[in-house]
């Protein structure tokens, strides 16, 4: 093996001990929504100051906990638009002033309503704006902290029935630059060192 495959074969082991390192380090708590009970079928209207859906606060004035309706992504998702809305959904998590963040959540809409729906998303000073359809859309976002403490807040800004339907809600620390390029050094040395062995 060459030395530039040895490298290229050490920054792909980095990225699979960052991909765990990640799956690790959630600052999400019931990202997924799974953590409610009890649950009603089609939809648990959850009022604004209702700590019933675990890790969350409810504002505005409700939102929906759904389960297999009105384009529920998996298991249970939020209709953020609630009944009757418009409704927010708000975590705050510990972060470290200045360091990068990755938010990344499922988005859709419910499709009752004769439009698509919109959301924002307030977090770190910034305000995003999405658009819910009827099909399942993946969204991410990157952000840096403010403070040691940061608030991730979901708005409905739709009306009628066409509410946003969210899932798995994820936030992430991203590695600093300084930090990858501290693995590959070392992993390159590493690999390095393997060919000196073998030509030795
Ligand atoms: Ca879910």
């Amino acid at each position: 093996m060459k030395l530039s495959q040895l490298i290229q074969a050490g920054a792909f082991a980095s990225i699979a001990v960052f991909g765990s390192a990640n799956a690790a380090s959630e600052l999400i708590i019931n990202g997924n929504f799974e953590t409610f009970t009890p649950f009603s079928a089609p939809f648990v209207t959850v009022n604004a100051g209702d700590t019933s859906l675990t890790g969350w606060t409810i504002g505005g004035t409700s939102i929906d906990v759904i389960n297999g309706n009105y384009g529920a992504i998996l298991g249970n998702s939020i209709d953020v638009l609630g009944t009757p809305g418009p409704g927010t959904l708000s975590q705050t998590f510990a972060t470290t002033a200045g360091s990068f963040y990755s938010l990344a959540f499922d988005l859709s809409r419910n499709p009752g309503g004769s439009a698509d729906s919109s959301m924002t998303v307030d977090v770190a000073g910034n305000t995003y704006a999405y658009i819910g359809t009827d099909i399942t859309t993946h969204y991410t976002q990157s952000f840096a902290a403010l403070t040691g403490m940061t608030t991730l807040t979901f708005n409905s800004a739709a009306a009628g029935y066409s509410g946003p339907v969210l899932d798995n809600v994820s936030v992430s620390a991203v590695p600093e630059p300084s930090t990858y390029a501290l693995m590959l050094g070392g992993l390159g040395l590493m690999g390095f060192m393997a060919r000196r062995r073998t030509q030795g």
